[in-house]
């Protein structure tokens, strides 16, 4: 009898791209720190002061530039394709809105609060490739309507992306893995919780207890460059 290679869920936050440069949110050099959120990372923020929001998105998107994939991002990718020769998966689905997981060669990444890198027209919903700045000047390629263009990211009081689609993959896991994530967001926070519901095996990889670490079966913490590849090697 064969046996069926499993599928794994990770859920990824800005913890694994920290030791590639990228500041987390919440650690005391976090990217909050020299900005409050409600002035960058919300609708109203945007409407109130396009300038501001424009600028805080066009400097991480150049910072991409510095930064590279560190041994967690491929550790991942690699037993991604493992997994996938042999009949398995690992999905994985990421808070982060920066391409590592893709540089480190991860496929079909579900990025549920949008891509740096992407641009959304919010007068037609038209989304497109951006490497570089967007401004209110900026015009959308498909309905050509100035100053709709927006970065292509998931704003508190916004609907996270692919939510269906992640309901699913979570629901045919076999293992529910996270790396990463303080638990202070939802619904991405609540993942684990539903994981557990399930029945489904509960992972922490973290630098620390999260949040939610009391809903974790196991957890190993320390930085993620060097827990992720010893566990998925
Ligand atoms: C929504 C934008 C409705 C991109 C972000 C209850 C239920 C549902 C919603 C809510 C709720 N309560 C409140 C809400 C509303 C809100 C929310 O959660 N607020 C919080 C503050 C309480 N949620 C929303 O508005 C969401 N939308 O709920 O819509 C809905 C929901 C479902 C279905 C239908 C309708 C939208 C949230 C998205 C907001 N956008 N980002 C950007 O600018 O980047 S959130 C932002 O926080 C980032 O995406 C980030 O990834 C995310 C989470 O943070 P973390 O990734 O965890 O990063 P953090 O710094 O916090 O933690 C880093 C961790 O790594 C730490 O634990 C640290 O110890 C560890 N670490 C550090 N270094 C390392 C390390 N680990 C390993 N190795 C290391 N080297």
């Amino acid at each position: 009898m064969t046996v069926q290679s499993p599928i794994i869920f990770v859920l990824s936050g800005a913890g694994i791209s920290a030791e590639s440069g990228i500041k987390t949110f919440r650690d005391n050099d976090g990217l909050w720190e020299t900005h409050r959120v409600e002035d960058v990372a919300t609708p109203d923020a945007f409407a109130r002061d396009p300038v501001l929001v424009h600028r805080f998105y066009n400097l991480r998107r150049a910072a991409l530039s510095d930064v590279k994939p560190n041994p967690a991002h491929r550790a991942l990718a690699r037993l991604q394709s493992s997994l996938r020769e042999r009949g398995g998966d690992l999905v994985i689905v990421t808070q982060n809105v920066d391409d590592l997981h893709e540089r480190g060669g991860a496929r079909d990444v579900i990025h549920m609060h949008g891509e740096l890198k992407r641009a959304l027209c919010s007068a037609c919903n038209f989304r497109w490739d951006c490497e570089g700045d967007l401004s209110i000047e900026s015009l959308c390629p498909a309905c050509t309507t100035v100053s709709r263009a927006r970065p292509d990211i998931v704003w508190f009081g916004e609907i996270p992306y692919q939510m269906d689609r992640i309901e699913a993959e979570l629901a045919r896991a076999d293992q529910f893995v996270s790396i990463g994530t303080s638990g202070a967001v939802y619904p991405a926070a609540g993942f684990v919780q539903m994981a557990r519901s399930m029945g489904t095996p509960t992972l922490e990889l973290n630098m620390e207890p999260s949040l939610g670490s009391t809903y974790f079966d196991t957890a190993r913490h320390g930085p993620a460059g060097t827990i992720v590849p010893i566990w998925a090697e």
